[in-house]
């Protein structure tokens, strides 16, 4: 042993080793911009049955973004964020994983949870914060999570649900479980502290999670050259000795096969993979947000039209003789119609009551709690034009 860590070669060169790579680490690509499988690519193959499967959940993701989008606009919600762009990650990565492996979201990954079988009415219901809200209105829209569909409420606090994540993959390495963990975060996610203490506790412990990084250029209004100066993501996985690959997050078949890659050898080498997915947040960064002030608008719209990972599939699907123009348009309007329905019963539901605010936490709640109940009680009885109406008291 030379040093402690093992064997390292002697040079009498003095050679820094370079801050930049020469070339940048290359993007894993199935489907060109018009959806024609590139030459000699390898990808895991896909039934009819699957990919038309695939197609439609981003098309209700796309519409539910869209109609849930216009509703905040209208005041009828108070705040949302969409995944326009990023549908290929959301929904071909959860088309790759098993029921029973964890995922840690972000926020931007709803599309996970749809895959999986959370209903529209259930998004609707979280997003009004009503009475079949599972966090009982205590959270902002979309702040999902299902017990159900091993699906982790979402935190909107940056990062924090990456060390949980590995966390959680060291318990199910210890109980010897078929299954990993998936957690999901943005390229501002990788500047927070928790981040590098995740992925490197992930290697050592040998944890078997896939981190999935969507890269999509910004962090609200902050891009990633005042982010980070390494090529990406990517490059970091190789510094912590994770296993690693870029990928063009706009290819839903990319993202397919690079995700079902990484679960076998998540769990048949039990380690920790990291996939850094190309894209862009061709949405505002959430209904708070005028993004128009920060980036050309030439360049949001050429991520929606050219680059627009549903088309993209689309045009697969419909050279595979899968997918037609009658089937598109019923589509549409189905789901469209779903939408609507699920937003006007989920207004109609009655709010939680004021009682909910306080339970939960704690078994006995501490005087200081109940405190605050009383004192919040009385000062809606004195000012009840400052409270709204429908909040069961
Ligand atoms: C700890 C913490 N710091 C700051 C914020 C404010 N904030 C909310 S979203 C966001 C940007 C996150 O960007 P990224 O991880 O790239 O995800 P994206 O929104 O691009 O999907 C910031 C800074 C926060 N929620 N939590
Ligand atoms: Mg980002």
């Amino acid at each position: 042993m030379d040093f402690p860590g093992g064997k390292v070669a002697f040079t009498p060169e003095m050679s820094f080793i370079s801050e930049s790579p020469e070339e940048r680490a290359h993007c894993y690509r199935v489907l060109d911009e018009d959806g024609q499988p590139l030459a000699h690519s390898s990808f895991i193959q896909v039934s009819k049955e699957v990919a038309v499967r695939m197609y439609t959940e981003m098309v209700t993701l796309q519409t539910m973004d869209n109609i849930f989008y216009e509703a905040q606009r209208q005041g009828r919600i108070s705040f949302y964020v969409t995944s326009i762009g990023e549908e290929a990650i959301n929904i071909a990565s959860a088309a790759a994983l098993r029921f029973d492996d964890l995922v840690f979201p972000q926020y931007r990954e709803p599309g996970v949870l749809l895959w999986r079988g959370f209903t529209l009415q259930e998004f609707a219901n979280q997003c009004f914060g009503n009475r079949d809200d599972y966090g009982k209105g205590r959270q902002m829209p979309i702040h999902y999570g299902s017990n159900k569909l091993n699906y982790f409420t979402v935190s909107s606090t940056i990062a924090t649900q990456i060390p949980h994540a590995v966390g959680a993959a060291y318990s199910l390495k210890m109980d010897k479980k078929d299954a990993c963990v998936v957690t999901y975060f943005g390229d501002g996610g990788t500047s927070e502290g928790d981040f590098h203490a995740a992925i490197n506790f992930a290697a050592v412990r040998e944890a078997p999670v896939i981190f999935i990084c969507r890269n999509n250029g910004w962090a609200i209004s902050t891009p990633t050259s005042d982010q980070f100066r390494s090529d990406g993501i990517v490059v970091r996985g190789q510094a912590y000795g994770v296993r690693s690959i870029r990928v063009d997050g706009n290819d839903a078949l990319a993202m397919y096969s690079s995700v079902q890659a990484a679960r076998v050898m998540a769990i048949g080498e039990q380690r920790p993979i990291l996939i850094e997915a190309l894209t862009y947040r061709a949405g505002h960064h959430s209904t708070s947000d005028d993004s128009t002030k920060y980036r050309p608008a030439n360049e949001i719209e050429w991520w929606r039209t050219a680059r627009d990972p549903v088309s993209r599939l689309r045009k697969w699907i419909e050279s595979n003789g899968w997918w037609s123009e009658e089937a598109e348009s019923e589509l549409r309007s189905n789901v469209r119609k779903q939408l609507l329905h699920a937003i006007q019963v989920a207004e109609k539901v009655e709010k939680p009551p004021i009682s909910d605010l306080f339970t939960d936490v704690y078994d006995v709640p501490p005087s200081n709690l109940r405190e605050q109940e009383m004192v919040l009680r009385e000062t809606i009885k004195r000012y009840p034009q400052e409270y709204p109406g429908d909040v069961p008291v």
